[in-house]
């Protein structure tokens, strides 16, 4: 397949939708207690609203916001036009907004931890803009073979007792064209560590159907396959493969039946437009990825991009709340330049949305926030690990049609709470 179908369509815009009964609803109060339990059957609506105060907005006065708050699942029909009234909301409701749909959809008091591995470091022949590993940068980096299993197990091991439920590889390759021997023994990592009994991913660059089937069988949950940035800013970041190109390796994944990791890179240079588009280009894949990466740029020093000044937090809030709004069920995860955050802003971040950190001692090749420190983090913030697949793993499958709100599909566990909500 070329490319997906919605790849090349970019959405037609929608009247502008009046704000007036958003505004006249802010200020009530409630107070709603629900059961949730995994039989999606029984699931209760986090947030209830009292009776003399349930809205009856009809489709013309309806905003984009109201209408993605009321939605009991996630959609892929949505246009830029939409995302970015979304992006733009004042920056304190679109937090707030985020918060509530996370509440909806997921057990706001958990973060999954992750660690990476570099499997294979440096040598790379793409020339994404923004990486330590290409080889056509000057970065100092030294190219190194596939490591062994030996050390894979060790690192995982760690990662497990530390309190990391899922445990990703990267190499650093174009694809995986001529790898055979490389595939077998990665196959052979993928089917340890899961028996380890976390959650795998790995990230190899551009993979086939056949290849994304072989890692499914040797036991692979996830692989992690980026889109970057916007379609339109793409070409300035990397020229060596094709948009399309990255679209087709996450069509194949997401048919071999693997959970799709797919997101981007914030603070390359990139215009507001780009992380709506950005958003526009995940949210109408077919299916939303499972999890959605949201990188901050590191500087690597012999990069083109080496120089960049670093990008402003509330750009990152406001693409994680949006994330958190546009994709309800997907998982988000803090990723490169979190080292970056203090502890308050990246409480802001778990507040809209963000549910999923990497932590260890490296992300790939650039530093990572340590263990005991993120153990300190979440429990700073009254946060506390995700286990292995307590979340609904699957790839979030689209509502048949926009719904009214109704019970909707909630996390896995079982567990009651207060929740106090305005709204
Ligand atoms: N070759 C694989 C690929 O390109 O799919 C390897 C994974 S690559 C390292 C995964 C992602 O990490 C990239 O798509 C990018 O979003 C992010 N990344 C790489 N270098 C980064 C940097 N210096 N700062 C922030 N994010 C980075
Ligand atoms: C993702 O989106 N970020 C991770 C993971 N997927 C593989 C990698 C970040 C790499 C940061 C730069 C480095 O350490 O080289
Ligand atoms: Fe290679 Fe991946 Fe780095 Fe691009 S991001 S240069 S494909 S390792």
């Amino acid at each position: 397949m070329a490319s997906l179908p919605h790849s090349a369509i970019y959405g037609i815009s929608r009247a502008s939708l009046s704000r007036s009964s958003y505004f006249a609803r802010s200020t009530l109060s409630i107070t709603a207690k629900a059961t949730f339990k995994s039989d999606a059957s029984q699931n209760l609506a986090a947030v209830a609203v009292p009776e003399d105060h349930q809205p009856t907005p009809t489709p013309s006065n309806e905003t984009v916001l109201e209408r993605a708050l009321k939605a009991s699942g996630p959609r892929n029909t949505w246009t830029r036009e939409e995302i970015q009234e979304i992006y733009e909301t004042p920056l304190m409701d679109l937090v707030y907004h985020a918060s509530t749909v996370h509440r909806k959809f997921h057990d706001p008091s958990k973060i999954q931890l992750c660690t990476l591995l570099s499997i294979k470091t440096g040598g790379c022949t793409e020339d994404c803009s923004y990486c330590a590993q290409s080889s056509r940068h000057k970065t100092g980096l030294k190219a190194s073979k596939l490591v062994t299993l030996g050390s894979v197990l060790r690192a995982a091991r760690e990662a497990r007792d530390n309190g990391s439920t899922r445990f990703c590889m990267g190499a650093a390759w174009r694809d995986m064209h001529g790898r055979k021997s490389g595939l077998r023994d990665i196959k052979e990592m993928i089917t340890e560590v899961r028996g380890m009994g976390m959650e795998v991913c790995v990230t190899l660059g551009m993979v086939t159907d056949a290849q994304a089937r072989e890692l499914k069988d040797a036991g692979l949950t996830a692989y992690n396959h980026n889109v970057d940035t916007s379609r339109e800013f793409y070409p300035s970041v990397i020229t060596t493969r094709t948009y399309d190109e990255r679209l087709n390796t996450i069509s194949n994944v997401d048919q071999a039946g693997l959970s799709v990791c797919s997101g981007g890179i914030l603070g390359l240079g990139e215009a507001k437009e780009d992380h709506i588009g950005l958003l526009y280009t995940l949210s109408t894949l077919p299916s939303h990825p499972e999890s959605v990466p949201i990188n901050t740029l590191v500087p690597i020093p012999g990069t083109p991009l080496g120089d960049n000044k670093p990008i402003e937090f509330k750009s990152v809030l406001r693409t994680i709340a949006t994330a958190r709004i546009v994709m309800p069920k997907s998982v988000i995860r803090l990723a490169a330049g979190r080292i970056t955050l203090d502890d308050e802003k990246q409480g802001l971040c778990f507040m809209a949305g963000a549910n999923a950190v990497f932590t260890g001692e490296k992300m790939l090749t650039t530093d990572c926030s340590g263990w005991d420190e993120d153990k300190r983090l979440l429990d700073s913030w009254g946060l506390s690990p995700m286990k292995s697949f307590e979340k609904d793993n699957s790839n979030p499958t689209m509502a048949a049609e926009e719904q009214e709100e109704k019970p909707s599909a909630l996390f896995g566990t079982e567990r009651s709470f207060d929740s106090v909500s305005k709204i």
